[in-house]
């Protein structure tokens, strides 16, 4: 028995021995008050720190911990259950795959944690954000340690869980009495009379929507921690899943055995290499991706996600030429995911497309092939080669690490103009300028220019 419900039993044992079952849980909720506090959506980032409850973490008793859904659905939109013990925090309010949330018109769910074995738990913080009604958080905390008699470990929704086992350690409900809900919540469930909360292997949330009248109502969970007083060193992803390829040739089968002799060693050596150039924090590229070659497609190539489709017309005429550099320059695309941030900064199509080319035609392409674009007619803003050409002079010429730093701008929603002159103290119409002198081209007096 555990050290926090040997002394409450202690308690309760000589008075209320018949009623003990219904009282616990009843003693246990009255006694423990969460700590909350909220950040304004305009005051909070991406750090998640509050007065009082500690900043999450990503060596929590939780991080290797298993999460799962007992009873309810998740949200198509939702991020997996790592989202709520990776340490990897959302980037803004508005970032679905980066938190986890019950499904749009549900009435929430229950959410059962498996330690994995008995911790001392000291306490249990919980946090979340968003704009509007997915901002605070309602739910009851129950837990247990699995020892009692009858334990029912995933209870589904009808299961009533005080005979099943388990003890409710905390009722939290964050929503403001008055005034929008939007903002970053933080709950710290911790008892302030003893250092341990309870000794537990098994929690289990009882989630409820804010707002009953509001479809999108389920709160976006950010991280939940689990602390008690150690660090605990992820046991994931110590092999990573491997990367694979789907190529569909059905439409176009002459087109396979290029497929199989060249594209696809292109693509297993390329796009590790392209993946580990454009990194940012807490983003990993997809793993799985699928590449089509349609028999009546015009173009060359495109990219919606992680399906990259072909015109078979074009590739076929381009074998021996620059088809496998086509997919590459894809390939940069489907590492972007640059749509994963909604309600961010846009991000300019020339330099979306320029960072593909760059890639492409000064990593991949052999150097013979590099663009030159002509210093007469050339903008930095006509995309495709020229862009990728300008890249790679301010790549060499700044010193800094601008690629990964637009990458990552861009990734995150955050890309302005004025990160040009951050990374390399320059505007990008000077930098552009440096590039036409440096082609022996006269810069044109253009100061209103370089807004596309
Ligand atoms: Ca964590």
């Amino acid at each position: 028995m555990s050290q926090w419900k040997a002394a409450m039993n202690r308690r309760l044992v000589a008075v209320f021995l018949p009623l003990l079952s219904l009282l616990v849980p009843a003693m246990a909720g009255a006694q423990i008050v969460p700590i909350c506090e909220r950040n304004e959506d305009a005051a909070a980032t991406h750090d998640f720190r509050f007065r009082t409850v500690p900043p999450p973490s990503a060596s929590d008793a939780a991080t290797n911990a298993r999460f799962s859904i007992v009873a309810g659905d998740a949200d198509p939109n939702s991020g997996d259950s790592e989202s709520l013990w990776d340490g990897r925090l959302p980037r803004n309010s508005d970032h679905p795959d980066a938190n986890f949330f019950f499904d749009a018109g549900t009435a929430g769910g229950r959410l059962q944690v498996d330690l994995g074995a008995v911790f001392d738990v000291q306490q249990i913080n919980t946090y979340s954000w968003h704009a509007s009604n997915r901002g605070p958080q309602v739910y009851q905390l129950w837990a247990s340690d699995g020892a009692q008699p009858g334990f029912v470990a995933r209870p589904d929704r009808g299961v009533d869980l005080a005979t099943s086992g388990w003890t409710m350690i905390a009722a939290v409900d964050t929503r403001p009495a008055q005034g929008p809900y939007g903002g970053q919540y933080g709950v710290s469930v911790v008892d302030r009379t003893r250092p341990v909360l309870g000794s537990f292997r098994y929690l289990l949330f009882e989630i409820s929507p804010t707002d009953d009248r509001d479809r999108f109502g389920n709160t976006f969970f950010s991280e939940i921690d689990v602390c008690d007083g150690r660090q605990h060193v992820a046991n994931w992803p110590q092999t990573p899943e491997p990367i694979e390829f789907v190529f569909d040739t059905s439409e176009t089968p002459d087109l396979q055995p290029w497929v199989e002799a060249r594209l696809r060693p292109v693509c297993e050596q390329w796009y590790p290499k392209i993946a580990a150039m454009l990194p940012s924090v807490g983003y990993t590229a997809p793993r799985r991706m699928s590449i089509t070659f349609r028999k009546d497609m015009r173009g060359v190539a495109a990219t919606s996600g992680t399906r990259i489709v072909c015109a078979g017309d074009w590739f076929r005429r381009n074998l021996a030429g620059e088809a496998a550099g086509a997919v590459v320059h894809e390939l940069v695309h489907v590492v972007q995911r640059y749509d994963r941030v909604r309600g961010g900064q846009p991000n300019p199509g020339w330099l979306v497309e320029g960072v593909a080319d760059y890639i492409r035609w000064f990593h991949f392409e052999p150097p013979g092939q590099r663009p030159r674009p002509n210093p007469a007619t050339a903008h930095y803003t006509d995309s495709y080669r020229t862009t990728a050409a300008f890249l790679n002079f301010v790549a060499e010429t700044s010193g800094g690490e601008i690629i990964q730093e637009l990458n990552a701008a861009m990734r995150e929603g955050r890309y302005t103009e004025g990160l040009w002159k951050e990374a390399t103290g320059k505007t990008v119409d000077v930098l552009w300028a440096d590039y036409v002198r440096s082609l022996g081209g006269q810069p044109a007096d253009d100061s209103n220019s370089g807004n596309g």
